[in-house]
C-alpha cells in the first residue's frame, strides 16, 4: 500500500512516539498555545486522532507574558508499567514531566529536573530511569547530557555527564536512547531546524556510552536534495510496529512551492520505515530521504489512510481540537453546541497578553474557511495567525460613535496595513458571513454582508511564513473578539463555522 506524508498535517513539531496495547501515542509542541502538547492516538501509525493535551491546568503551564515561540519545547511520551510519562521544557521555567495512567485522563503536576537544556527524554530499564536533553554537562562539556533520577520525585541520583557530541553539526537536540538488539542507539538532530536539519544516530553497550556514530549519517535528511518539496527532516523518534517493523516519526516542512524557499503550515509530522542491517545499524526512509508517498507492505492490506477535509463546530471538540493564546480568561469564552461567543477585552492579537481568540492549525494549503459573525460591540473576526505580529485580520466592527467597517488588516512585523475598510449601516447587531480561501501562494478574502458581496483584498502566504516571521510556529485560523480600547458588555457570536482542506498532491 502507499501513504502518503505529513500523517498529522499542520504546526504539529517535534513529535514523540510511545505504543501501550493496541495503540499508538504521539505528541508535539505547543510553544504559547493553551491547552499545551496536543496528545493524539492511532491503531495503525497512519491514522491518527488528536485525543486531548497532556498540560490541560495553570497550574502544569504557565505562559503568563510569553512570546510567539516561548513556552512548550520538543516533548518526550513514554510508556512504563501502566504509566504515561511525558516530559518536556517549558523555556522560563526548566525541564519538568507529567504523568497519567489514564492516557484519556488528566496528567499530574509538574515534576521538576534540575538539568539545563531542552528536548528532554528518558529512558526506562532496570529500574533504573535516565534523563537525556542537550546543553551542558556538570563538568561543563557540551552535547548530548544525561543523568538519572528518581521518577517519583525527579531528584537527580547522578551529575549529568556529556554522552555524546553528535557529528559537529549546529544546534545538536532532540536525543532519543532506545535499546534495540543488545545494543544502546542515541537519537538525535542536528544542523538546525530549518533547510539544514538531520537525524544522526550513534550506538554503544551501555546506556551512558561510549556511543559510535553511524558512519552514513546522517541517517535521515532531505537538506541539498533538489527537487523536494518537504525540507527540514530532522527531530526523529523511533517505534517498534506490533508486527517487529521500526518506523521512524519525524518533522519536516512543507515549501510553498518547489521554487519558493518558504513554509507558513509550521512543522508537520512524517513518518518514514527504518531497517536494520546484518550488523543492527539501521537506515531510515527512502535512500536516506522523506517523500510525500511512501510505498510499503508493513501496514496491514485494508488499513486505508483517511484525509479528513472538513472541520465544522459540529464535528469538532472544543476540548481536544480548539486552543488559545496563553492562559486564557475563560469567563470570555461561551462555546456552544454549533455556536460560539467571544467577549473582547482591551487585549489585542498584537499583544503578549491573552487576546480572546481561539484556534485550528491550518493543515493543507488549499484551504476555505467560512464563519458567520454577529457583532453588537468591539470588533470580531477570523485572523490568519502565524504570530503577534505577523498575522491577516478579516473583521467587522461596531463604532461607539454608530455604524459598522468591515475591515482587513494585515501585520507584517513593523508593517502595520489597514487594506479595506468598508462602512456600513448602523443597527443593534449585523451579520457578516467571513470567508477566506487559501491556496499555496496566497489568501483572499471575502464577506458577504446582507446580501452584497464584498472583496477585501489577497495577501501572500509567505509574509506569514516562517522564513519571515521566523521562530518556530506554523499559520492558526482563528477566531477572536477585541474591545477597542476597554473590555466589551457583549460577546461576538460566531455560527456555521467551516473549515474545508484539499490535500496537496505535489510530488
Ligand atoms: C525544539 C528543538 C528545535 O525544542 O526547536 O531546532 C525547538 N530545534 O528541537 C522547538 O521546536
Amino acid at each position: 500500500m502507499k501513504y502518503s506524508n505529513p500523517v498529522i498535517s499542520g504546526f504539529y513539531p517535534d513529535p514523540s512516539i510511545c505504543k501501550a496495547g493496541d495503540s499508538y501515542y504521539l505528541v508535539c509542541s505547543s510553544f504559547h498555545y493553551f491547552p499545551g502538547v496536543p496528545l493524539f492516538e492511532s491503531r495503525d501509525l497512519i491514522n491518527w486522532t488528536q485525543i486531548g493535551y497532556c498540560l490541560t491546568r495553570k497550574s502544569q503551564l504557565e505562559l503568563t507574558g510569553e512570546g510567539a515561540s516561548g513556552g512548550i519545547y520538543a516533548p518526550t511520551i513514554r510508556y512504563h508499567e501502566g504509566r504515561f510519562y511525558m516530559v518536556t521544557t517549558n523555556i522560563k521555567m526548566g525541564n519538568f514531566y507529567v504523568w497519567t495512567e489514564d492516557i484519556y485522563g488528566e496528567w499530574s503536576e509538574p515534576v521538576k529536573v534540575e538539568q539545563g537544556g531542552i528536548d528532554p527524554s528518558l529512558y526506562f530499564e532496570d529500574g533504573k530511569v535516565y534523563f537525556m536533553s542537550n546543553g551542558v554537562s556538570d563538568d561543563g562539556i557540551e552535547g548530548i547530557t544525561q543523568c538519572e533520577i528518581d521518577i517519583e520525585t525527579g531528584r537527580k541520583l547522578t551529575a549529568s555527564r556529556s554522552i555524546w557530541q553528535g557529528t559537529g553539526g549546529r544546534f545538536l537536540e532532540g536525543p532519543h536512547l532506545y535499546k534495540m538488539n543488545n545494543f544502546y542507539y542515541l537519537m538525535a538532530a542536528e544542523g538546525g531546524t530549518e533547510y539544514g536539519h538531520m537525524v544522526i544516530y550513534a550506538r554503544g553497550s551501555s546506556p551512558y556510552g561510549p556511543f559510535e556514530g553511524y558512519k552514513k549519517n546522517p541517517v535521515l535528511t532531505n537538506r541539498d536534495k533538489g527537487g523536494y518539496l518537504i525540507q527540514g527532516v530532522g527531530h526523529g523518534d523511533l517505534i517498534e510496529d506490533k508486527k517487529g517493523n521500526w518506523w521512524m516519526v519525524h518533522l519536516a516542512f512543507r515549501q510553498i512551492s518547489f521554487w519558493s524557499m518558504y513554509h507558513h503550515l509550521g512543522r508537520e509530522v512524517y513518518m518514514v520505515p527504518v531497517t536494520f542491517d546484518r550488523e543492527g545499524w539501521f537506515s531510515a526512509g527512502v535512500n536516506g530521504m522523506t517523500p510525500l508517498s511512501v510505498e510499503t507492505d508493513r501496514i496491514p492490506e485494508g488499513v486505508i489512510q483517511e484525509h479528513r477535509t472538513e472541520y465544522t463546530f459540529h464535528n469538532m471538540d472544543w476540548k481536544k481540537d480548539w486552543c488559545m493564546l496563553r492562559n486564557p480568561v475563560m469567563e470570555n469564552y461561551t462555546m456552544g453546541d454549533g455556536s460560539l461567543r467571544l467577549r473582547g477585552t482591551a487585549v489585542t492579537l498584537g499583544k503578549t497578553a491573552s487576546p480572546t481568540f481561539i484556534g485550528i492549525r491550518q493543515k493543507e494549503m488549499k484551504v476555505q474557511i467560512t464563519c458567520e459573525v454577529t457583532v453588537t460591540e468591539g470588533e470580531g473576526g477570523i485572523t490568519i495567525l502565524m504570530d503577534e505580529f505577523h498575522h491577516y485580520d478579516l473583521a467587522l466592527k461596531k463604532l461607539e460613535s454608530g455604524g459598522f467597517l468591515l475591515q482587513k488588516r494585515v501585520c507584517i512585523g513593523d508593517i502595520k496595513y489597514l487594506q479595506e475598510s468598508f462602512e456600513l449601516e448602523d443597527k443593534p447587531a449585523l451579520t457578516a458571513k467571513l470567508t477566506i480561501s487559501g491556496d499555496s501562494s496566497q489568501y483572499r478574502f471575502e464577506a458577504v454582508v446582507e446580501g452584497k458581496d464584498i472583496f477585501l483584498g489577497t495577501n501572500k502566504t509567505k509574509y506569514v511564513s516562517t522564513e519571515v516571521a521566523e521562530g518556530f510556529t506554523g499559520v492558526m485560523i482563528g477566531l477572536y473578539a477585541q474591545g477597542e480600547g476597554k473590555a466589551c458588555k457583549e460577546p461576538v457570536l460566531f455560527e456555521n463555522f467551516q473549515c474545508r482542506y484539499e490535500r496537496c498532491t505535489l510530488e
